[in-house]
């Protein structure tokens, strides 16, 4: 399970490539067709995202990493000092530095994410930057149950750090079940926990042992109950939505067509890249941003044994990005027990940072 890249250990739960190949068959034998959005981040997609952040118009990135930086000191008193904390699809860890940057003595940063390659390399970069921290990277799906890394010491709060409006790409009741399980994740208060337990799972009765190894910091506090930090983009009009999604300079397309271009890097496909043209329309009505990737001419695609055939206009989903408005995103919070602590946002209130306790 674990693999090793220099001197950085990455617990590893990547999707495998029979995983990538069975959910590619699954979602375009579905009407209307699909493809699941995760799989953009190769390392490929990783880097085309990281440009998309870098675009005039995807403001996205941006502004949460504007409110981190201007609103650093506060965050940092809200969330409270010595904490843990577990980035939730954290990539390049551009935004978690900052975060870091302003917090007080944390104890242990567990980054989780799906991109191994960036993982790898953002981890020794935090390790170096920040010597007194315990770096832990984790490779997985978190959408999946995954394990958190053994740890050594104990913090005063687990605080997830949920950042870039990921939560988006969920369906509202998906992302529902979601926040029930990073719920369970803060509230069990992993500062009691045995190392390895499986995440997710109840405290086991055992756990309690493993407790008295571990020795407290002098500093600790009683363990404050869990948070959770979380970046979500806010609705506002179609225009700069669509804007945001459909650059002038093409990337967002290039990112879209990527998952094309890794089937057929990785499975025995054959999409022909000229067939097909980027698309992003915000449904308004479901608060939703829709890719597309539409076909350009009648053509049957193979992969590994199966056949697919697409009229022309006919399109793929490759993924929803869902906008909330603060009050949508308090009540789906709230409905898992997740209380409203407070909201950060920039001064045209595009983007929010939400600070949610148990
Ligand atoms: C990383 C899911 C937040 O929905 O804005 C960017 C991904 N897709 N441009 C988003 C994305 C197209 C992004 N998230």
């Amino acid at each position: 399970m674990n693999r090793h890249a220099g001197q950085i250990a990455v617990l590893d739960f990547e999707p495998a490539n029979e995983e990538f190949c069975e959910q590619v068959i699954a979602g375009l034998s579905q009407h209307p067709r699909t493809l699941p959005c995760k799989f953009f981040y190769d390392e490929t997609g990783s880097t085309f995202f990281s440009k998309i952040c870098e675009l005039p118009e995807y403001y996205i990135t941006r502004t949460e990493m504007r409110i981190l930086r201007e609103r650093g000191g506060e965050i940092a008193n809200a969330v409270g000092r010595g904490i843990e904390l577990i980035g939730l699809g954290t990539g390049a860890g551009t935004k978690t530095r900052i975060l870091l940057d302003n917090l007080e003595a944390p104890v242990a940063y567990v980054p989780v994410d799906i991109s191994r390659e960036q993982l790898t390399q953002s981890a020794i970069a935090f390790r170096k930057r920040f010597p007194a921290l315990d770096v832990l990277p984790v490779c997985a799906d978190y959408l999946q149950p995954f394990d958190l890394p053994p740890r050594s010491r104990v913090a005063n709060r687990t605080v997830v750090y949920f950042p870039g409006s990921t939560i988006g790409n969920l369906e509202p009741e998906d992302a529902t079940d979601f926040l029930k399980k990073i719920a369970d994740m803060v509230g069990s208060s992993r500062a009691t926990l045995s190392p390895n337990r499986r995440l997710y799972e109840p405290a086991r009765r055992g756990a309690t042992m493993a407790r008295q190894s571990l020795a407290l910091p002098d500093n600790s506090l009683c363990p404050s109950p869990g948070a959770l930090l979380m970046g979500v983009d806010l609705k506002k009009s179609k225009a700069i939505l669509e804007r945001a999604y459909n650059d002038n300079a093409g990337v967002t397309a290039q990112f879209n067509l990527n998952l094309l271009a890794r089937a057929n890097r990785e499975l025995d496909s054959d999409f022909d890249l000229r067939s097909w043209r980027h698309r992003a329309i915000y449904n308004e009505k479901a608060g939703r941003i829709e890719m597309h990737l539409v076909s350009l001419r009648q053509q049957t695609v193979n992969i590994a044994d199966a056949a697919f055939s697409f009229a022309p206009g006919e399109y793929i989903i490759t993924e929803f990005s869902y906008k909330y408005s603060p009050s949508e995103m308090i009540a789906l919070a709230g409905a898992v027990g997740l209380r409203f602590e407070k909201i950060w946002t920039d001064e045209q209130k595009l983007f929010g940072l939400f600070l949610f306790t148990l």
